[in-house]
C-alpha cells in the first residue's frame, strides 16, 4: 500500500502543499489505495514534501510519483490525448509548477499579513523560546529561494503582474471546456485544480486572489473538481 507523506488541513483548503493535492488528486483518479501521512520536507528524498513509501522505496517529486504509479500500477492518466494534447499538458504543468507557484509562494510568505495569518502558524508548536527565530529562520529560506528562482527580484506589483499573466493564460486555454485538454480529466487537471484553489485560498488576500476569483470559468471548475475530489471539505465552504 502506498503511504502518501504530505501536509495537513491549512489555509482554509485540503491541503497547505498544491504538489500535495495534485499527487493526491492523481492517486483518487487512478483509483489505488493509499493511506495520507504528514510528512516532512527533511524526511524526503528531495527535501521536500510529498514523496510516497511503497515497500520500503521512497519516491519524491510529484512528478515522479506520478510515474511510478503510471509504470507500478499499468495506469495512463493521460488515456486518449494524442501527442500534441500531452505537450500542451506539460507546458502547462511547468508554467503552474515552475512559474505560478512562486508567485503563490510570495504572496503566502512575503506578505506579512499573509505570513501572520498563514506559515506562521507552522512554527505555533514549538517552545515559546525557539518559535520566533524558527519563523524568522524559515522565512528568509523561503526569500532565498524564491530569489534563486527569480521571482523574488521583483517587485510586489510585478509579481503580481507576472503571476495574473500565467493565471490568464490558463483561464483563456481552459476556455469553455470541461477540462483543460477537452471533456474528460486528464493528469494536468490535477496541477491546475491545485494551484487554482493553492492562488484563491480562503484565509488570504493578494493581487492574484483577487485577480482569479474573476475568472470564472477557473472558479467554476475549482469549485467543481473540490466537490468531487474533496466532497467534505466543499460542503463545509457551502454551509
Ligand atoms: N517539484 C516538487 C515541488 C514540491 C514542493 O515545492 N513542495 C514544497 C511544499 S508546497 C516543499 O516541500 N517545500 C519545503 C522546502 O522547500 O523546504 C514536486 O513536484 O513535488
Amino acid at each position: 500500500m502506498i503511504t502518501l507523506h504530505g501536509s495537513f488541513p491549512a489555509f482554509g483548503l485540503p491541503h497547505a502543499s498544491p504538489f500535495v493535492m495534485k499527487t493526491e488528486v492523481q492517486l483518487k483518479m487512478a483509483e489505488i489505495p493509499y493511506r495520507l501521512e504528514r510528512g516532512f520536507p527533511a524526511d524526503g528524498p528531495k527535501q521536500k514534501i510529498p514523496y510516497i513509501v511503497e515497500a520500503d522505496h521512497k519516491i519524491g517529486d510529484s512528478t515522479f510519483i506520478r510515474d511510478h504509479i503510471e509504470k507500478a500500477y499499468g495506469i495512463d492518466l493521460d488515456r486518449g490525448l494524442t501527442p500534441d494534447m500531452r505537450a500542451r499538458s506539460w507546458a502547462i504543468e511547468r508554467m503552474l509548477e515552475d512559474h505560478l507557484y512562486w508567485a503563490i509562494v510570495y504572496f503566502r510568505w512575503m506578505e506579512e499579513a499573509n505570513f501572520a495569518a498563514g506559515p506562521a502558524h507552522f512554527f505555533d508548536t514549538l517552545p515559546s523560546e525557539l518559535r520566533e527565530e524558527a519563523r524568522i529562520e524559515a522565512r528568509r529560506a523561503v526569500a532565498c529561494n524564491l530569489l534563486g528562482h527569480g521571482l523574488g527580484r521583483h517587485s510586489q506589483e510585478e509579481v503580481a503582474d507576472l503571476g495574473c499573466r500565467s493565471m490568464a493564460a490558463l483561464a483563456t486555454l481552459l476556455g469553455n471546456k470541461a477540462y483543460l485538454m477537452g471533456p474528460a480529466m486528464a493528469a494536468v487537471d490535477a496541477t491546475a485544480f491545485a494551484m487554482i484553489a493553492a492562488a484563491t485560498a480562503p484565509i488570504f488576500t493578494s493581487p492574484l486572489k483577487d485577480f482569479t476569483l474573476r475568472c470564472a470559468n477557473l472558479m467554476a471548475y475549482q469549485k467543481r473538481l473540490m466537490r468531487e475530489f474533496y466532497p467534505c471539505h466543499a460542503a463545509r465552504q457551502a454551509a
